[in-house]
C-alpha cells in the first residue's frame, strides 16, 4: 500500500471532569495522534493510549514516542505492507510496546479503508449499523455524589453503568447503587486493586446481581483469577492481564473469565484485536470494547471494532462531550438512548478537525518513509 510520510503529534487536552480510580486521578490528558499519508493526499489517522505514568500499563507517552521513532517507524519504512494485516508482522521484532504499535497500525488501517474508499468498520468485516455504549464512573468524593451522576447517566439512556472500585470504596458503596438503580445493569471495575486475601469480601459481591466485576486481582495475572472466578458466581471480566490472543487462549482454558474487554492499544492493534475477537466467538465468550479516555480518532477506532459480532456487551466509548469541551473530530462522537450510529463514510468515519488538531499540538516531527 502506497505510504509516504508519518507525522507524530503530541497533544494535550484537559478533561471536563477529573477521572480517579484505583490508582489515582487524571485531568489532563497527553497523547499522540499518528498521521500517515499517501501521494494522493489521503490521510490515516491512529491515537495512542498510554498515559503519562505508567500506572495501568507499563508504557508511557514518552516511551511510546522512543519506541515509535527509534524502531517502529525503521520497520515500516524497511517492509512493504500490503495489508494493514502485515504491520503486526513487521513489528513482531519488537517486545510488546502494544499501545506505541497500534497508534501506528491505526493509522495505516485508516488509510487503506480510505484508499479503498470503504468504512474502516467494513474493512475489519464489522457489520452493526449501531452499537450499545454504557459509561465508566470514577472514584467519588462521596456515595451521594456517585447516585447523582449515575442518575444523570441513566436518564441519559446508557446502556449500562460501570463503577470504580477499590478496598474500602466497594460492597457498601454498590449495594446503595443497587438499591437506588434496581434494574440498571450494573458492574464494577477494580483495576487490579484486590487480592485473593479479600475472597470474602469479593464475594459478598455475588449479593447484588452485578453484570460482572473487571480485572479485581492483579494486573499481571490470570491464575489467581481462574481459583476467584471457581467461588464466585458474578461473571470476571478481564481488563489489563489480557494483552494478546495467547493470553486470551490461556485465561479461556483456566477459566480465569467468562467475558473479555478489548482495548485496541492494549492488545496492540486492531488485527490482534480481531483474532481475539474471532477466538472469544468460537469458545462463546462475550466481549466488550474498554476505553482509555479517548479523544475522537481512538474513539472513531473503538467504534469500527465494536461492529464486530461477539461485541455483545455494551462498551466504555461514551460521546465525546462527555470528555472534552472540544473534540478533534467533526461531527463529534454523539450517543442517543445509549446508541451511537456508526458512520458510514470512509476510514474512521470522522472528519478531523484541523483546526482543533492544532489547537491541542504540543509537539510534532515529521518522518518520510
Ligand atoms: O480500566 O477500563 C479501565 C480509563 C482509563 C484507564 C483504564 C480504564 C478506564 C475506564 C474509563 O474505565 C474508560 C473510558 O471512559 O474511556
Ligand atoms: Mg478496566
Amino acid at each position: 500500500m502506497p505510504m509516504k510520510q508519518i507525522k507524530l503529534r503530541r497533544l494535550r487536552m484537559m478533561l471536563n471532569n477529573p477521572f480517579t480510580t484505583s490508582f489515582g486521578t487524571l485531568q489532563e490528558k497527553e497523547f499522540f495522534i499518528t498521521e500517515i499519508s499517501d501521494d494522493e493526499g489521503r490521510r490515516g489517522f491512529g491515537e495512542s493510549v498510554a498515559f503519562t505514568s505508567p500506572w495501568y500499563s507499563e508504557e508511557t507517552v514518552t516511551t511510546n514516542y522512543h519506541i515509535m521513532k527509534d524502531f517502529l517507524i525503521n520497520l515500516l519504512k524497511e517492509n512493504d505492507i500490503t495489508h494493514p494485516d502485515d504491520v503486526l508482522e513487521v513489528f513482531k521484532p519488537i517486545k510488546r510496546n502494544h499501545m506505541a504499535k497500534a497508534a501506528l497500525e491505526g493509522a495505516v488501517w485508516d488509510l487503506y479503508a480510505k484508499q479503498n474508499n470503504i468504512p474502516l468498520a467494513e474493512a475489519l468485516g464489522g457489520t452493526k449499523k449501531e452499537i450499545d455504549v454504557g459509561i465508566s464512573i470514577g472514584i467519588k468524593p462521596s456515595v451521594e455524589d456517585l447516585i447523582e451522576t449515575i442518575s444523570r447517566h441513566v436518564h441519559e439512556g446508557y446502556k449500562r453503568i460501570k463503577v470504580k472500585i477499590k478496598p474500602g470504596w466497594d460492597y457498601d458503596v454498590l449495594r446503595e447503587v443497587r438499591k437506588h438503580f434496581p434494574d440498571t445493569p450494573i458492574m464494577a471495575d477494580a483495576n487490579s486493586a484486590y487480592t485473593l486475601e479479600d475472597l470474602e469480601q469479593l464475594k459478598k459481591l455475588d449479593e447484588l446481581d452485578l453484570m460482572m466485576i473487571e480485572q479485581p486481582l492483579a494486573h499481571d495475572d490470570i491464575a489467581d483469577h481462574a481459583k476467584l472466578q471457581a467461588e464466585m458466581r458474578t461473571p470476571i471480566c478481564l481488563d489489563e492481564s489480557i494483552h494478546s490472543l495467547e493470553d486470551t487462549r490461556k485465561a479461556i482454558e483456566l477459566g480465569s473469565c467468562k467475558i473479555i474487554n478489548i482495548k485496541i492499544g492494549r492488545v496492540g492493534g486492531l488485527t490482534e484485536a480481531k483474532r481475539i475477537h474471532d477466538l472469544c466467538r468460537q469458545h462463546g465468550v462475550d466481549v466488550w470494547c474498554g476505553g482509555m479516555l479517548e479523544a475522537g480518532v481512538g474513539r472513531a477506532h473503538n467504534i469500527a471494532l465494536t461492529t464486530l459480532p461477539q461485541f455483545v456487551l455494551p462498551g466504555d466509548t461514551a460521546g465525546s462531550s462527555l470528555y472534552w469541551k472540544k473534540d478533534i473530530i467533526k461531527p463529534e462522537v454523539t450517543v442517543v438512548n445509549g446508541v451511537i450510529t456508526v458512520p458510514d463514510k470512509p476510514g474512521i468515519g470522522y472528519d478531523i478537525d484541523d483546526e482543533a488538531l492544532e489547537s491541542f499540538t504540543v509537539d510534532e516531527e515529521v518522518f518520510q518513509l
